[in-house]
């Protein structure tokens, strides 16, 4: 092989109109970038607040990895890099139920709370992964099993025990609890209707394939970093000083 065969064989190439493949190299770099700012102020909060920190550092660093595989399956194959989502979001979404308990615990939360947000986190992407890659022909009941998990995650952090135990903390942390439970709603909505893009039949004569992945990776960008920075923000502002 000669050298330029070699680096072919290693670096696929994009099109300059592959649009869905710009947007996994720029979440990539972006969830890096995101990993080294949290990493590296992590020094600067006391200890209270530095686990909080850490695990937003965690979630982006985790879809960092997940996002330089995706990237490079995208570019090798034009396709949905489905597995490599899941995996990623099994792990980093309940770090994000972990950010919820670690906040509240100064008001008292109790660890049964982290369990339950954990398994309903659990139960919406295992039967989205069932509707999306393993049963795609029953894609509208899946997805709809994995849309009530969802609601009940929605329904414990807006009016749940969840919310009590913030409006209890107050201050800083009602108002970082707040500004999540908007991300939930709001953000975490472009999900199913991601899946809705992704399902054959559905919208994908509309937008065509692939419009799927542009959706999860603003959702995921949005998300995950937007959600690493409030909680970056509640621990400046709770800093003694
Ligand atoms: C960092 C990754 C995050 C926050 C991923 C969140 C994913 C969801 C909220 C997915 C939800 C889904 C539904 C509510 C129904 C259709 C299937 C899913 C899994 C896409």
């Amino acid at each position: 092989m000669t050298n330029l065969m070699l680096i072919q064989s290693a670096i696929s190439k994009l099109l300059p109109t592959d649009y869905v493949g710009f947007t996994f190299f720029v979440g990539c770099m972006a969830m890096m970038a995101a990993s080294a700012f949290f990493f590296l102020s992590l020094s600067q909060f006391d200890k209270k607040w530095r686990t909080s920190v850490l695990v937003s550092g965690l979630i982006t660093f985790i879809a960092a990895v997940h996002y330089y595989y995706m990237r490079d399956y995208w570019a090798a194959f034009q396709e949905s890099p489905t597995f490599f989502r899941y995996v990623d979001w099994i792990l980093t979404v309940p770090l994000m139920c972990l950010e919820f308990y670690l906040i509240l615990k100064v008001a008292g939360a109790k660890t049964n709370l982290l369990w339950r947000m954990i398994f309903l986190s659990v139960v919406m992407l295992v039967t989205g992964y069932l509707g999306e890659a393993v049963f795609p022909e029953s894609a509208a009941l899946w997805g709809f099993i994995s849309g009530v998990a969802y609601f009940i995650i929605v329904l414990d952090i807006w009016v749940g025990p969840a919310s009590k135990l913030a409006k209890s903390a107050g201050g800083n942390v009602l108002a970082a609890h707040k500004i999540l439970c908007w991300f939930v709603l709001v953000g975490w909505a472009i999900y199913p209707l991601g899946y809705m893009l992704g399902t054959d039949g559905w919208y994908t004569s509309l937008l065509g394939s692939g419009s799927v992945d542009v959706a999860y990776n603003i959702a995921d960008a949005i998300n995950k970093i937007g959600f690493g920075l409030v909680i970056y923000n509640l621990a400046v502002k709770s800093q003694p000083n």
